[in-house]
């Protein structure tokens, strides 16, 4: 229903951000009386458009069918559309085929997928003592947890590349960790504490020149701009439905097809196999051979439509937006006195994180939200870049394709009462 109510007429110009917003309910609320919801929470989760609640109730209220297992109308409905939201995947991040993408539960569950191959012996690229795993200061611990684990398992080692002080990734600084030992190598696309776009062609390239896999975190990356995974040459590339406009409880994990064929299955269960004998079980074609059991139907055909939205809206005209409101809202914290922006890379997308002085975060988040305004305050999941700053935790405003300069505006006048009551 909802991308014709979108004017879209150049790559970049005439999109109307109040046509996008009337398609989230969510936005319609008040969240105490008089105080209209002012969403700048958008990496923690985004909103939902109506689009994708309407895939989610319909196929409860009418396709409610399990998938790959009957004949009947029900389920042949629920499976072709479980299947066409692989589709919407495989054309959201340019895969070469539906082989390559992988239904899972989120980033931080295709991330894990990914850890537990490499510490699967029966996998010859798997890990032993003297490999090196690569990742970067700005991790989410989602993105640093798998590898330490894997490293516990396999007696690999695990290497990090410094951030500078603008919270960038330096390409010379990623280089020097690696060497013939390396892997695998694993970082965000952009980070989520900071806002930093990381140079990741650059960084795959040099990763693949010492024989390294990379598996990328694009929990952000797709969020912001248009990702081309074979454009990239990523090995891995994991991200979660909720960010996206879509459900929670769902995402995907993007691989290469002779990565995912010679790689083990995770989980064992209905509909990965293709035999079961109690002698020998063999595998089903990717990519079911990594989804046992019954998956997350409606949050798949969630996220397909959620997909189609953002294709519909125009992933240029996003970043596009995006874009302009970050320079916006940048400008804008120029204004205020004791107040840092923690993350100032030049490559950066719509996240604001702050610390301001003698103000706690969590004070500034309780009382931006009696006014409505929605923020997070904390380490975000990223203590190593809290330490790095020295501080224990920012408020951060992330932007979503729904936020307008009036959003911003209500931030920073939101920002300028806190500041006057803490004196
Ligand atoms: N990687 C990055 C860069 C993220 O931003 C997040 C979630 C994850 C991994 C994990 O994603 P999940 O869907 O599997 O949980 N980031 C945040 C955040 O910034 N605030 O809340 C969740």
């Amino acid at each position: 229903m909802s991308v014709e109510h979108v004017s879209v007429s150049s790559p970049t110009k005439t999109f109307d951000v109040e046509a996008i917003r009337k398609q989230f309910p969510a936005l319609r609320q008040e969240v105490h009386p008089g105080k209209a919801l002012v969403y700048l929470d958008s990496a923690a989760t985004a909103l939902k458009p109506q689009v994708v609640i309407d895939a989610i109730v319909n196929t409860y209220a009418v396709d409610c069918a399990n998938v790959h297992r009957a004949v009947h109308s029900l389920s042949q409905r629920a499976t072709a559309s479980y299947e066409g939201a692989r589709e919407s995947a495989v054309r959201f991040l340019n895969a070469a085929g539906r082989e390559e993408i992988l239904f899972t539960g989120g980033t931080t569950d295709g991330l894990n997928l990914v850890a537990q191959a490499f510490a699967n012996p029966s996998w010859d690229r798997a890990l032993s003592e003297g490999d090196e795993v690569v990742v970067t200061e700005l991790e989410h611990h989602s993105d640093i947890v798998p590898w330490q684990l894997l490293c516990e398992r396999t007696g690999a080692t695990l290497k990090v590349v410094p951030i500078t002080d603008e919270g960038e990734v330096r390409l010379e600084d990623f280089r020097a960790q690696l060497s013939a030992k390396t892997k695998l190598c694993a970082f965000a696309h952009v980070s989520n504490s900071l806002g930093t776009i990381l140079p990741v062609a650059e960084m795959i390239a040099a990763a693949h020149e010492v024989g390294a896999l990379v598996a990328i975190d694009g929990a952000q990356g797709v969020v912001h701009q248009k990702v081309d995974v074979r454009a990239l040459d990523a090995d891995f590339y994991a991200f979660s439905g909720h960010k996206v406009y879509g459900p929670t409880g769902i995402g995907v994990l993007y691989g290469k097809k002779a990565l995912l064929d010679a790689m083990p299955p995770w989980r064992g269960g209905g509909d990965m196999i293709d035999r079961v004998t109690f002698t020998e079980t063999t595998w089903n074609d990717l990519p079911y051979k990594f989804e046992a059991g019954t998956p997350n139907i409606a949050g798949a055909i969630g996220l397909g439509a959620a997909l189609e939205w953002m294709m519909g809206v125009g992933m240029e005209n996003i970043a596009a937006h995006e874009a302009e409101l970050l320079a916006y809202g940048t400008k804008r914290f120029a204004e205020l006195e004791g107040v840092r922006l923690i993350g100032t890379a030049k490559h950066k997308a719509g996240v604001l994180a702050f610390v301001m002085d003698g103000i706690h975060p969590t004070d500034a988040g309780s009382f931006l939200d009696a006014d409505g305004i929605a923020i997070r305050t904390g380490h975000h999941c990223a203590q190593p870049v809290m330490d790095h700053y020295g501080v224990t935790g920012t408020a951060r405003a992330s932007l979503g394709v729904y936020n307008t300069e009036a959003d911003i505006d209500a931030l920073i006048e939101g920002l300028k009462k806190v500041q006057s009551i803490f004196g």
